[in-house]
């Protein structure tokens, strides 16, 4: 195999973010960016003899070019064979699922998520590890820290690789197998689900509408759905993959999930609505006339979780991230299993999983999964609602209110400000960073500050210590406001706004969650001085 060295430049902006290295297009297409990266992933590795990568993405435009030139910097960097999805495609949890099970030594997923995709728009690339996860920031801190000093990078001469006939081919020792992408992730779901009791609640006249945006879910939900479960075709919309997302944000939320949205609040709604992300990872959950926040949809599943036959033993723990509401740290109580705190992003919760310390986790971003992968995972979520709805023959919104009266109600919104210049949401860190003194035991109407803090999370299986992930506000009768920029944007800053409050009150929980949160928003603006000092008056996203 011919193999040549090329010399490079160093880039300086390739610090991976929440979710791995995002920027937009046209910056991977600059001569040598994208290869730049992918050797310093390959450096940052002890790569073993006979080793094998995962390769594939959630079908963005690039996805099937990036994926070339990865199979020939693999050949040449010493791996003996990639894996690699049908047309390069994989979702991300299908992606973690083929690491684990055909024992890879890593993988590389191609996604930008829910970002949009085309020549003007979003890519992104990650690293996995063995064990499925996302990889820990000692080798994303590593990957970076190589990037800034690279001077050549090794590639191989093979042909381009034909991704869309499944099979594989020999290349002087060097291996590429295109994969089912569909199958084996279809068979782990069956083997954890209640398959025979979904499929009896469809037969009974119950309905479901699956919103793949599409992305990269498609092929998934008609194997699951339509091809195992028996729904009817016309309860999945929008499962034709496209490059560019249909021209769409396929970010499954009240906003950017309008569609469906419409569906489950129309005239003849659904009983159950879902939707998933670019690359399957993230879900919306709705009844009918009802949506399902997903820091209550995580307490919902924790507290079910006996009816879904995979946990019916029980579960050895749950985490959530910093700003996911508190609801499942009560289910856990109530269950007396640990529940851990930990910074927003998946990688966080690898290593409790693989210590066997905890079995659900998820996060506010409509992100919820399980140990069966290291990734979250939209239609698993999707599952596990239809499992549940399907052993208690309850309605969502019964089993959402239930929910409440039995463990309380965590009021709980996120308020984006996207595309904010960079200088000016500095300038709102700054200017509560500043406060961090004086705030503790100052009054706001009802509220009064307990404590405020910028989060900091001790790995309790490894001991590494990851600061600066959060302002936290506390206040003393438990609610919360916390304020972080995103790390998964390409474009100025977008500053997140979390709001939390507690109730008991039964009349208190019937509220929309904006009116219940008025006045923490209020105080939030006061404190963050955000309206004043970047000129928004209106969040642009509000979850
Ligand atoms: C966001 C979410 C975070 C999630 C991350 C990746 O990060 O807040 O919870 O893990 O996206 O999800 P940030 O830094 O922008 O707040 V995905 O579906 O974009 O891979
Ligand atoms: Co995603």
């Amino acid at each position: 195999m011919q193999i040549q060295t090329v010399v490079t430049q160093p880039f300086l902006d390739q610090k991976p973010g929440t979710s791995g290295l995002r920027k937009k297009v046209r910056v991977f297409q600059q001569a040598h960016y994208l290869a730049n990266f992918v050797q310093s992933i390959f450096d940052s590795l002890d790569i073993p003899p006979n080793a094998t990568l995962t390769v594939g993405g959630d079908g963005r435009y690039f996805n099937k070019e990036a994926i070339q030139t990865i199979i020939q910097m693999a050949a040449a960097n010493g791996f003996a064979k990639v894996l690699v999805g049908q047309h390069g495609i994989l979702s991300t949890p299908a992606a973690s699922h083929i690491i684990r099970t055909y024992h890879t030594f890593g993988g590389i997923i191609l996604s930008a998520s829910h970002n949009p995709a085309g020549p003007d728009d979003d890519f992104g690339i990650k690293y996995n590890t063995d064990n499925g996860g996302p990889a820990p920031e000692k080798i994303t801190d590593a990957i970076f820290a190589l990037s800034k000093h690279i001077s050549q990078y090794k590639i191989a001469a093979l042909p381009a690789i034909d991704l869309s006939v499944i099979g594989t081919t020999q290349l002087e020792g060097f291996t590429v197998e295109v994969i089912d992408a569909v199958r084996d992730y279809a068979d782990l779901m069956q083997s954890m689900f209640d398959f025979p009791a979904i499929q009896r609640w469809l037969a009974d006249g119950h309905r479901m509408q699956f919103d793949a945006m599409h992305a990269v879910t498609g092929p998934y939900a008609k194997e699951i759905f339509v091809n195992r479960l028996g729904a009817p075709a016309a309860s999945l919309m929008n499962c034709e993959v496209s490059e560019n997302f249909g021209g769409g944000h396929p970010d499954p939320n009240l906003t950017y999930a309008e569609d469906l949205v419409k569906i489950a609040y129309g005239e003849h709604a659904p009983d159950f609505a879902a939707a998933s992300d670019g690359d399957g990872d993230r879900n919306m959950i709705l009844g009918n006339h009802f949506f399902v926040t997903p820091s209550d949809s995580l307490a919902l599943i924790a507290a079910h979780a006996k009816l879904i036959p995979a946990y019916a033993q029980g579960l050895a723990g749950v985490a959530r991230s910093m700003p996911t509401s508190g609801a499942v740290d009560r289910v856990a109580k109530a269950l007396g299993i640990e529940c851990y705190e930990t910074p927003t992003g998946w990688k966080f919760f690898g290593n409790l999983m693989d210590a066997g310390r905890v079995t659900l986790c998820g996060e506010e971003s409509f992100g919820t999964g399980s140990s069966h992968v290291r990734e979250k995972d939209g239609l698993w979520a999707v599952l596990c609602w239809l499992n549940v709805l399907a052993a208690s023959q309850q309605s969502v919104e019964s089993l959402v209110r239930a929910h409440w009266q039995t463990y309380g109600r965590n009021v709980y919104s996120r308020h984006d400000y996207e595309g904010v210049p960079t200088a000016l949401a500095n300038a709102v860190i700054a200017h509560v960073k500043a406060q961090f003194a004086t705030l503790p035991s100052q009054v706001f109407g009802a509220y009064t500050v307990a404590q405020v803090d910028d989060f900091s999370y001790t790995d309790p299986v490894d001991g590494s210590v990851s600061a600066n992930q959060g302002i936290r506000i506390l206040f003393a009768c438990g609610s919360r406001i916390v304020i972080r920029l995103s790390g998964t944007g390409t474009e100025g800053a977008t500053i997140r706004i979390y709001l939390e409050a507690f109730t008991e009150d039964l009349a208190q929980q019937q509220r929309d969650a904006q009116d219940a949160l008025a006045d923490l928003i209020l105080v939030s603006h006061h404190i963050t001085q955000l309206p004043q000092l970047t000129g928004r008056q209106q969040p642009t996203v509000i979850t």
